[in-house]
């Protein structure tokens, strides 16, 4: 087998070029090359310098993560480092693509680094749930200071050269094109001059000089960090590499990146990285599948999803044409977008220029005729199964044909929609979820019909628009909502046997979402959908309406809310679903926040199953990327499928039998025979 290293002499100039693709990840032949290709440069008294670098899109993309969890084999990436760093020969990292983890590590060891100005450079590692684990944190901020370190190694983002050089990580922005060339004469200009050596910078004294920067970094990123191991780890490795002596500092890093390595949410996090890229594959739609080329969307409905998913396509430079049937409604919904771009570039995110170049690309009508160009049509109307019928009539009629036609519907059936076209081969359903413009899921919905080019079509749309998708089949609520409506179902009858309805939400929030189902009912507004008449009560909901309490645009809902919209619970409201349990004829008891949470979640597993069974889902990460994605479930238990996996199956068997609630055979089956679902 041909080892993906090589090495090429340029007079006294050796560059250890490494050639493995896709990402050029650090994997065992990797390492062993790059200690041989470091070993011939130490050994040959011709060679006075070294580059390294990368062919292929990208320098050292990071450790082989498919190689973690099984035994290690040598050798070990620090110990090529520091060999590499020990030398007197200048080393000079030449960096182009995405230089992360493990690849910036190796770039940290090198005494020198330049970089193409599109490169970037990161430790995404907590986002596996791990730290860097070849002395990142302990070079890193010796060399930039631990302030500039901080964001690096605890949010896991990347940051661009031009950053990279303002903090002191890159030394110089090369050629776009010229990068080898420019790196050999950088390493020649170095010949001859001590070689500085990160791991014996000092500017990670300002993290001693200045030990609030380490409470402030977690104050200001208390709520992304909620729940998390791995980003706290970050901090304190950093923090070590102030107050130890180096080989200390590695020392602590390294029983620190063990202690994640070993644990749930990292095994769980790198579930997630390679579910959400299986997700992208459809079985048996071959991968060259020709794709049908999308240089024009139309979108109709210009509310709230019709506006967000326009926004989507905008964002990516692909013109929109979007339709309403009435002037004020357009104008009111190209006036929502524009103030959500002009939000947007107010917080930094983007600039003036491309909310222009966005709104640009926006083309307002009421005429259907000026679909007829489009590409692709996503329908954002009213959820109503006669007016989707009539829109799809109509588009079949205008727009022309090889077009892909999609609804947005949340749950209704696709195949009876394409029926009402002459096109069903091209009618699939793409499911966004709200804020369209921000929620990266995308339910991609496959109709009995719906062609492989389509479908193909769809999936690389999704990733060009920056969106997570998965392939759902047509069933009530696809995978999702499908799941969440077993939820919900629970939590109310929880509330009628007398649970808390603050201690439903406590317990998922606990768990790890976002917020529970009566916050997100006040967030949201009780009374969407309320027919408005206080004195036709059936529901709790409608009780709730009835008494002003639309949630927390009125100040109170299920919760009472004070200026800052901390929520408290409500005694009236407590009163109100007590009543209407009693009517209902239901008895009370107190209920613990345990039987809530295997109510809660135990019959959403047993849905999954049951989509998995039904074939309605490729795969069970699927199921995982759905609820990481569009429901917020904590991706450190690596999504409901995974986490079931983790507590067993046979424990989620026995807890749906406890509270009486339905097993599927197919989870049944799965349970006796010791199964995981990811396998
Ligand atoms: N290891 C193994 N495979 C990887 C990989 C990696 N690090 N990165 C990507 N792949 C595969 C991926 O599964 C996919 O495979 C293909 O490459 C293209 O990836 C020691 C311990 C580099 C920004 O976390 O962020 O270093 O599906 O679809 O959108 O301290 O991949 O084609 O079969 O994502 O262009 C730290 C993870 C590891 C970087 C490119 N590094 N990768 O994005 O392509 S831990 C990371 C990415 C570590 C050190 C620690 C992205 C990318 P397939 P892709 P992309």
């Amino acid at each position: 087998m041909t080892t993906p290293i090589r090495t090429e002499r340029h007079d006294n100039v050796l560059v250890i070029i490494s050639d493995n693709p896709p990402v050029n990840a650090l994997g065992q032949a990797v390492r062993a090359g790059l200690a041989a290709g470091i070993e011939e440069a130490l050994s040959d008294d011709g060679i006075e310098a070294v580059v390294i670098r990368c062919d292929g899109r990208t320098f050292f993309a990071g450790a082989d993560i498919t190689e973690f969890g099984k035994a290690p084999k040598g050798p070990s990436l620090p110990e090529a480092l520091d060999k590499l760093e020990a030398s007197d020969k200048p080393v000079v990292a030449a960096i182009h693509g995405t230089a992360l983890g493990g690849g910036c590590e190796v770039a940290l060891a090198c005494h020198y680094r330049v970089a193409v100005p599109s490169a970037k450079i990161g430790l995404p590692e907590v986002k596996l749930g791990l730290i860097p684990g070849a002395a990142g944190t302990q070079r890193l901020p010796r060399l930039v200071g631990a302030e500039a370190a901080l964001p690096l190694v605890a949010t896991g983002d990347p940051i661009s050269a031009k950053k990279a050089q303002a903090i002191g990580l890159v030394d110089k922005i090369v050629g776009e094109d010229s990068l080898e060339a420019d790196a050999i004469a950088f390493a020649k200009s170095k010949i001859g001059q001590p070689v500085p050596r990160a791991s014996e910078g000092t500017a990670n004294q300002d993290g001693v000089k200045n030990p609030a920067i380490f409470d402030d970094f977690r104050q200001k990123n208390g709520r992304k960090m909620r729940g998390f191991d791995a980003p706290n780890a970050a901090i304190e490795a950093v923090k070590a590499a102030g107050e130890l002596p180096y080989a200390e500092g590695v020392k602590k890093e390294r029983e620190l990146f063990a202690r994640l390595m070993g644990g749930t949410q990292s095994k769980a996090m790198r579930h997630y990285f390679f579910a959400e890229r299986a997700a992208n594959k459809i079985d048996d739609v071959p991968a060259d599948t020709p794709l049908i080329p999308i240089k024009k969307v139309g979108v109709i409905g210009a509310g709230t999803m019709g506006g967000g998913i326009a926004m989507n396509f905008l964002s990516a430079g692909i013109p929109v044409t979007i339709l309403e049937m009435k002037q004020e409604a357009l104008d009111r919904g190209t006036g929502v977008m524009r103030k959500n771009y002009e939000n947007t570039a107010k917080r930094g995110r983007m600039t003036v220029e491309q909310v222009g170049t966005a709104m640009g690309l926006l083309t307002p009508t009421l005429d259907y005729a000026d679909l007829a160009d489009c590409d692709l049509v996503i329908e954002a109307v009213y959820e109503n199964m006669d007016v989707k019928k009539e829109v799809f009539g109509t588009l079949d009629g205008v727009v022309k044909q090889g077009a892909i036609l999609a609804s947005n519907t949340s749950y209704l059936n696709i195949d009876e929609i394409a029926a009402a076209t002459q096109r069903p081969g091209y009618v699939l359903g793409l499911h966004f979820f709200s804020p369209a413009n921000v929620m990266k899921l995308l339910e991609v919905v496959r109709g009995a019909k719906t062609r492989d080019d389509v479908l193909a079509t769809s999936m690389k749309l999704a990733k060009k628009i920056g969106k997570v998708a998965a392939v759902s089949g047509v069933c009530p609520g696809f995978i999702g909502n499908r799941m969440l409506s077993k939820r919900q179902e629970q939590a109310n009858q929880l509330i009628m046997e007398g649970a808390n309805y603050w201690d439903v939400d406590d317990v998922l929030l606990e768990f790890g979402f976002p917020m529970g189902p009566f916050q997100m009912g006040d967030l949201a507004g009780i009374d969407i959908g309320w027919h408005r008449d206080p004195s036709k009560v059936t529901t709790v909901r409608e009780a709730l309406c009835a008494v002003g309490r639309f949630g927390q645009k009125t100040g109170k809902g299920f919760y009472d809310y004070d200026e800052a919209r901390n929520r408290t619970p409500s005694d009236e409201v407590k009163t109100i679903i007590a009543d209407f349990a009693a009517k209902e004829g239901h008895a009370q008891r107190d209920i613990s926040k345990d039987e809530i949470r295997e109510r809660l979640l135990y019959p959403m597993i047993n849905e999954g199953a049951k989509i998995l069974d039904e074939k309605m889902a490729q795969r069970a990460s699927d199921i995982d990327v759905v609820w990481i994605n569009g429901y917020g479930w904590p991706i450190y238990t690596g999504g409901p499928m995974f986490w079931a996996d983790t507590i067993g199956l046979d424990t989620v068997v026995a807890g749906l039998e406890k509270h009486g609630l339905p097993v599927s055979d197919y989870l049944r089956g799965k349970a006796a025979r010791g199964e995981t679902f990811n396998g």
